[in-house]
């Protein structure tokens, strides 16, 4: 096996490379090969200053994530990275540590233990931790403020934002920014500062009282405001705290104990599950990952309405030429306009430059026509969720298209092969259902139809990651893996406010839970006429005489369409911002008299459980049918296209945490109380709850085929 840490020697420099594919994470046996090199270094005489540098693409990217699992569970003991980086910084010689790519947590701790930092402009440096639910755990809330100050230290721990090589050098965390070869510039640094006395981070104190006190408490208020409900931010703030209060080595005694408590928290462990769930997703069984893929250069959309424009838009921030065609002018001049305006909106906000708007833009071709059409090499079709409309046009492109085009559906819930049926080329048909707002959203659900070909599946998952998307690939079935689930979310909170819950009492349950807004809330984002087309779509599949919502038809035939009308659910003001509506409250009333349903108090945590277990069960079924991969792909999904809680790792996950003895027992009530055609148990979940396993044990299955 080669060395995780080879020592070499270029003249009077020793160079230390760490060498642990793919992002050199401090694996076992990378620290103590690190602490090994560098008492080899102090002990050689013609060594006069030491280089730290990483193989491959990257500085350390951190601690191995994958060694928590290990630590929570017992079967390993208490990360100890400390005394490892404490050599390195009582190192007789100074140590510059050199870097390129990404140092990040424990990388990035590694370096602020040497004596000096240099830095590849393209570099970037942070500590993620918060993230994945921790904190740095490694003497970073002791480092980073006496490098770079109080203010950036709280900003980087507690946001986990990492900072580019510029904001590295002007903060003090870097001492040069190295052009060209980084390790010979290290070298040539390292022999300036040879021979000279070496600052030790830790005994650097004179930043530790640059900032008020009020500042902690400061990114406190912040730090609730942005991440609800999270923990870690929280900690890392106390732990930076700790640095302007304590002695170096009772500060990192302070920062362990928090360290400690967010290692073993459910939120560290649901967060490091959507990290790696992102990676998993990308892997599937039988499309191995040197499957060919198709040369995406050229795309083309059809729809330049909400869904289209943002398409169109996710296309050119990709820098890939875009046509955008639309029916008639007044349609497309009105899309081109909101496009114009997202950018203009990204402008003002200083997240984009007016060069890069007016680059995106010279890459959208907006016409009335197909011309242009036949070179395309992906055509993502984004018209009205009709099938009748859909099958039309993918018959009209399946004519002029090159025979190796990609011809991308964006239906939202619609029978891919079916519309594949109205194409000689079924093999190059499939699911490309984006999020609204597209260009915003990271989820890109890949949906593969009975004949969609190897590589245009796999074409579509690369591309997905070119765009800037979390693509989860589902089976293709009514609602696909996200919409599926969200029929049964939305029936119950439906069914609850006709049993007794105001709207707001639904919305404010699921809210409070974690979700990015309620039920309710999403429907009226979403559109009550969206739901009301796709609901038309499939009603002739819906079993006779089982209880259906009511509200909803009624409020579609108001003209209440939600946000867009103004009004919905709630009544929305010109800002957007919902508030009750007493006609409302009055219809609910009426139409539950009339339908003899009993009105009663409804508690947050029935409701809550209603529409999260109505979720996990159909999630259990998807699995079943292999509609989904994975238990994991659905909490993916669920994360990043509706909102769901990262720190509750998706549906599935959370129903794991729970248990899913508890899970399903509580279904079973459900089954009792609204008859079994709604909540008649899911038989996977069933035979994994009596079994004692779990939804990643299912998983963990499926992973060694996706890995073989
Ligand atoms: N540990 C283990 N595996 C890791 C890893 C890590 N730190 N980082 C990445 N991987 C795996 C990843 O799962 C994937 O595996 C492969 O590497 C490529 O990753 C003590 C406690 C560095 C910006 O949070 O942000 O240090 O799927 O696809 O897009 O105080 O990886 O191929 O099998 O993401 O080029 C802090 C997490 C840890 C950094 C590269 N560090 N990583 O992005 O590649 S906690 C982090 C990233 C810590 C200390 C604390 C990104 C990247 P597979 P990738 P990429």
């Amino acid at each position: 096996m080669p060395e995780l840490v080879e020592y070499t020697r270029q003249d009077d420099i020793a160079v230390i490379t760490i060498d642990n594919p793919p992002v050199n994470a401090l694996s076992p046996g990378v620290p103590e090969g690190l602490q090994k090199a560098i008492q080899q270094a102090a002990a050689d005489d013609q060594v006069k200053a030491v280089v730290l540098i990483g193989a491959g693409s990257t500085f350390i990217a951190g601690a191995d994530i994958r060694e928590f699992g290990k630590i929570v569970s017992g079967e390993k003991p208490r990360l100890t990275l400390l005394p490892y980086l404490q050599s390195i910084e009582d190192s007789p010689k100074p140590v510059i540590a050199a870097i390129h790519g990404t140092a990040l947590g424990g990388g990035l701790e590694t370096a602020m233990s040497a004596h000096y930092r240099v830095i590849a402009p393209t570099a970037q440096v942070g500590q993620p931790e918060v993230k994945l639910g921790l904190i740095p755990g490694a003497g970073g809330t002791q480092r980073l403020p006496r490098l770079a100050g109080v203010i950036k230290a709280l900003e980087m721990c507690a946001t986990g934002e990492p900072v580019k090589a510029q904001d590295a050098l002007a903060a003090g965390i870097a001492d040069r920014i190295v052009d060209g070869d980084l390790l010979q510039g290290a070298i040539a640094f390292a022999r300036e500062v040879a021979g000279k006395a070496a600052p030790k981070t830790r005994e650097r104190n004179e930043k530790l009282h640059d900032a008020m006190p009020m500042v902690f408490d400061f990114a406190r208020e912040q730090a609730r405001k942005r991440g609800r409900g999270l923990r870690a931010p929280l900690a890392a703030i106390d732990a930076v705290e700790a640095a302007t209060k304590l002695p170096f080595d009772e500060g990192c005694k302070r920062e362990a104990e928090l360290f400690n408590e967010c290692l073993f928290s459910s939120q560290s462990k649901a967060l490091i599950h959507a990290f790696f769930g992102e990676r998993a997703v990308s892997r599937i069984p039988g499309i191995p990952k040197d499957t060919k893929t198709y040369d995406i250069r050229r795309a083309a959309v059809i729809g330049a309405g909400t869904m289209g424009g943002g398409i169109t838009m996710t296309y050119a921030n990709a820098g890939i030429p875009v046509i955008v065609k639309e029916t008639a002018q007044e349609a497309l001049d009105r899309g081109m306009a909101t496009i114009r305006k997202n950018y203009a909106n990204s402008v003002a906000k200083g997240k984009l430059s007016q060069d890069a708007m007016d680059q995106r833009l010279a890459l959208i071709t907006p016409q009335l026509s197909y011309d242009g059409f036949e070179q395309a090499d992906i055509i993502v079709e984004a018209v009205f969720e009709n099938m009748a409309v859909k099958k039309q046009v993918f018959a009209e492109i399946d004519r002029i298209a090159k025979p190796d085009c990609i011809l991308a559906s964006n239906t939202s819930s619609l029978d891919v092969d079916e519309i594949a049926s109205a194409t000689s080329r079924p093999q190059m048909v499939i699911g490309n259902h984006f999020f609204s707002p597209a260009h915003v959203m990271k989820l890109l659900e890949v949906v593969r139809g009975k004949a969609s070909g190897k590589e245009v599946i796999a074409t579509s998952m690369a591309l997905a990651k070119r765009l800037g998307k979390v693509a989860v690939l589902a089976g293709n079935c009514f609602g696909f893996i996200g919409n599926r689930m969200v029929a049964p979310y939305l029936r119950e909170a439906q069914f609850l406010v006709e049993e007794g819950a105001s709207v707001e009492q639904v919305n404010d349950a699921l809210y409070r839970f974690g979700m990015a807004m309620g039920p309710l809330a999403m429907d009226d984002l979403a559109g009550i006429d969206v739901g009301h087309a796709i609901h038309k779509e499939f009603e002739r599949f819906e079993k006779p005489g089982v209880r259906k919502p009511l509200v909803a038809d009624r409020l579609y035939e108001m003209g209440r369409y939600g946000q867009k009308t103004g009004s919905g659910w709630s009544k929305y003001d010109a800002n957007r911002k919902p508030s009750h509506d007493p006609e409302v409250a009055e219809l609910i009333e009426k139409t539950a008299r009339e339908a003899g349903i009993e009105r009663r108090q409804v508690t947050s945590e029935e409701t809550v459980d209603r529409c999260i277990y109505a979720l996990v069960n159909e999630g259990a079924r998807l699995l079943e049918e292999g509609i989904a991969l994975r238990a994991v792909d659905i909490d993916i999904t669920y994360i990043y296209g509706y909102g769901f809680p990262a720190w509750r790792g998706g549906p599935m996950f959370h129903a794991d945490t729970v248990g899913l003895k508890n899970v399903l027992a509580c279904i079973r009530d459900f089954e009792k109380q609204h008859g079994p055609y709604l909540w008649s148990p899911a038989p996977l979940l069933v035979r994994l709850a009596e079994a004692g396993q779990t939804f990643e044990s299912f998983d963990q299955e499926k992973e060694r085929t996706a890995r073989t």
